[in-house]
């Protein structure tokens, strides 16, 4: 294959509800969109870079920057590409795993629709269905917490992790615990706590959660070993893990037992694969975390949480949970989980009606 072009295309996607974390609010999503066009058939992707670098150091102008004046031009160059050589291309360039991401999975995703194959059996998915959790913000009010974990679970959710940062911890958990039982149950910190608040932190052991995600920074890997030692509860580490060679010193370290695999934020679906196979081998379990993506990036997400070493429910909700109208058809629960595309390539298209609703602006890049 040879890149005729790329498309960098903006659109703006405003959240049902706001989503608050330790690290700020989000009200709508700045989405950068991927489409690779080559001869013999187009990729589309999701770049899932935040607007402001506060969940990692990317944020989507930057990545947008680094795609059109670096990886665009690196990749444009090449004779033939195919995804494995868009990481080797890319390689001498350093971090901006989101922004090579994106371009990887799109030239996959063109790849996979020009030769028939979807994402999931590409990737060694083993289901064709994958059950669904949901990340439940920080809210104003225990009530308000609890009417929404309430409503999630009428919508058939089978696991629901609420976001927690210091002030907003022990009481949200335990008034979830008493209004709803046993149900599976955990929580995420972003990064908000130090290793001082090991004490602290180990009074969330009483609630039999099924783990605790990043309570430390992204460069703690000894720390978050440390804290492990303290905690009865299983730690899961998402910030920390940029690549398969993280993971194994996680892993080395006893600084986790769980891991959270974003694609994104690893550099794509290859590497979020590999991360997969060394967890697995390792006993380490996985889930699929997210980044409030569209139909564009979810599908390739539901793909990926499809392979057998995913073992815990992702955050890989259904459309409705963030959009009010997707830019995909949307992603519905059944029985608490989403349908694995079927289709070639994520097996998803964009609408272009929506599409061109939601779009801010649009940016060819020829090869
Ligand atoms: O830490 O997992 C996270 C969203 C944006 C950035 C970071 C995180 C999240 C979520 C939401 O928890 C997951 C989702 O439903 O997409
Ligand atoms: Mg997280």
């Amino acid at each position: 294959m040879k890149i005729t072009g790329v498309e960098l295309r903006r659109i703006s996607m405003p959240l049902v509800a706001p989503f608050r974390t330790s690290f700020g609010t989000e009200r709508a999503r700045d989405v950068l969109l991927v489409r690779v066009v080559t001869p013999d058939a187009e990729g589309w992707a999701e770049c899932v870079a935040m607007e402001e670098p506060l969940y990692s150091p990317e944020y989507v102008d930057g990545a947008a920057d680094v795609m059109r004046r670096f990886m665009v031009p690196a990749l444009a160059a090449l004779h033939h590409v195919d995804a494995y050589g868009v990481g080797r291309t890319l390689e001498p360039f350093k971090g901006h795993r989101m922004a090579k991401a994106a371009l990887e999975t799109a030239v996959l995703d063109a790849q996979l629709r020009a030769s028939g194959e979807p994402f999931a059996r590409f990737l060694g998915a083993s289901r064709d269905a994958v059950p669904c959790g949901v990340s439940v913000g920080i809210m104003d009010s225990i009530p308000q917490l609890l009417d929404a974990v309430g409503g999630y679970l009428a919508e058939g959710y089978v696991r629901i992790k609420l976001k927690i940062e210091p002030g907003w911890d022990v009481e949200p958990v335990r008034a979830v615990r008493e209004r709803f039982g046993d149900i599976p149950l955990q929580v995420d910190a972003n990064a908000a706590y130090t290793l001082t608040d090991a004490a602290h932190l180990s009074r969330l052991d009483a609630f039999d959660l099924l783990l605790i995600e990043q309570p430390l920074g992204d460069d703690d890997l000894v720390q978050h070993a440390e804290l492990a030692r303290r905690l009865r509860t299983p730690l899961c580490l998402d910030e920390s893990i940029h690549s398969a060679a993280h993971a194994a010193a996680a892993i080395s370290l006893k600084a986790c037992s769980i891991v959270n695999i974003k694609p994104g934020r690893v550099g794509g679906y290859l590497e979020a694969r590999r991360i997969h196979d060394l967890c697995r081998a390792h006993g380490v379990a996985v889930w699929c975390g997210g980044m409030l993506e569209t139909g564009i990036g979810r599908a390739a997400n539901v793909a990926l949480a499809a392979l057998p070493g995913f073992t815990l429910p992702g955050d890989t909700s259904a459309s409705r949970r963030y959009y009010a109208r997707d830019v995909t058809a949307p992603f519905e629960l059944r029985d608490g989980h989403l349908a694995v595309p079927t289709g070639p390539g994520i097996g998803v298209d964009p609408d272009p009606a929506v599409l061109a609703e939601v779009t801010t602006s649009v940016e060819w890049l020829p090869a």
